[in-house]
């Protein structure tokens, strides 16, 4: 069992399937998947990217949920067992540090992390553009909106589980404002979570194969590893028929997250299953949340799949940093670099 460090913690009750025998792969799906599907509640056409935590006696959920208008909200969820969910109708409603209603035009693509003794939620805001929105809450009742981090353009924030050298780190990906057909992850440091700088590129998009060749996006909360942070990605290529995207992993530094030791050749995860090729936008595989139960190594990925329906997919840790080391490849601009 690699050895675990202060951010990982059991989950007994964490979602799990093994693998079906003759079933070799280090990333394996539910089957029972989607566990979201198209109009999941009278306001919501469909639930997809969206992250997840325990939370008392079972989990909380934050769902990305585009409306019957076709803009996107973030709502609530609570569950059992992290695969039956009572999604909230309503969106979260947020309000600023003086107790004001604050609401986002729009937003979407939300990521979920405990740090200390609160919950933080980064998601993609409506701020003259597409950039980083950031909140608190400590008990999923009131949500208190922060500063957002950066200047537009940005998306796939993703702040790390606990501070490394006294400092906040997030990972974003800046971008210009369309469906932007390029990008590379980068991370940032905050005493404060106000005010963020010592920016480190982190790892490129590219590489031998075609998978990730277009852009790249930080996934769920890194995993804290004796190896290192691990990180799970999304890659995109592109074909006549528009974007795919897969998913990826990355060993990240402990001591120094900007230095990527390790990272996947080729991709763990990509649109094969009709849930995942077929849907309001095709052939999308975009994980958010990664549940690590401490005590036996399982790993439950939630993920987008194909822009509608939100999916579960298995592994366990120690295999799969096996893999990621036994299989990697740097692509040049990787590892920390200022410029
Ligand atoms: C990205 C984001 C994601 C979405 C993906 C595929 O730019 O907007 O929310 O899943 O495109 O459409």
């Amino acid at each position: 069992m690699t050895q675990n460090t202060n951010t990982n913690h059991a989950i007994p009750n964490i979602p799990w399937q093994e693998r079906t025998q003759n079933d070799s792969s280090i990333v394996w799906r539910h089957e029972g998947n989607p566990i979201i599907n198209w109009n999941p509640t009278p306001k919501a056409a469909r639930i997809y990217n969206s992250a997840v935590l325990p939370y008392e006696d079972g989990f909380i959920g934050i769902f990305r949920a585009d409306h019957k208008n076709g803009r996107a909200h973030i709502h609530m969820g609570r569950s059992k067992d992290g695969l039956a969910w009572e999604v909230e109708n309503e969106e979260i409603q947020w309000v600023d540090e003086q107790g004001q209603p604050y609401q986002p035009g729009y937003a979407y693509d939300p990521r979920l992390v405990k740090i200390e003794d609160a919950y933080y939620m980064v998601w993609c805001t409506d701020f003259n553009g597409a950039a980083l929105g950031l909140g608190k809450t400590t008990d999923f009742k009131t949500f208190v909106r922060l500063e957002n981090p950066f200047i537009p353009f940005n998306r796939n924030g993703v702040l790390f589980p606990r501070k490394v050298d006294g400092n906040y780190l997030l990972l974003s990906r800046p971008s210009d404002s369309g469906h932007t057909p390029f990008g590379d992850i980068f991370v940032s440091e905050s005493p404060d979570l106000v005010y963020w700088g010592k920016h480190r590129k982190v790892m490129s998009k590219g590489g031998e194969g075609w998978w990730q060749g277009v852009k790249i996006g930080a996934g769920p909360t890194p995993i804290e590893t004796a190896e290192g942070w691990l990180l799970l990605y999304h890659g995109v290529s592109t074909t006549c028929n528009g974007f795919v995207y897969s998913m990826g992993a990355a060993i990240l530094d402990l001591e120094d997250p900007s230095k990527v030791l390790y990272r996947t050749h080729d991709y763990l995860l990509t649109p094969e299953k009709s849930y995942e090729t077929t849907g309001f936008v095709p052939n999308v595989i975009f994980p958010c949340a990664a549940l690590h139960d401490a005590a036996t190594g399982r790993i439950a990925i939630y993920y987008g799949a194909a822009d509608t329906y939100l999916s579960v997919a298995y592994t366990k840790i120690d295999e799969l940093i096996a893999h990621i080391k036994n299989n990697s490849e740097l692509v040049a601009g990787d590892a920390g670099s200022i410029r």
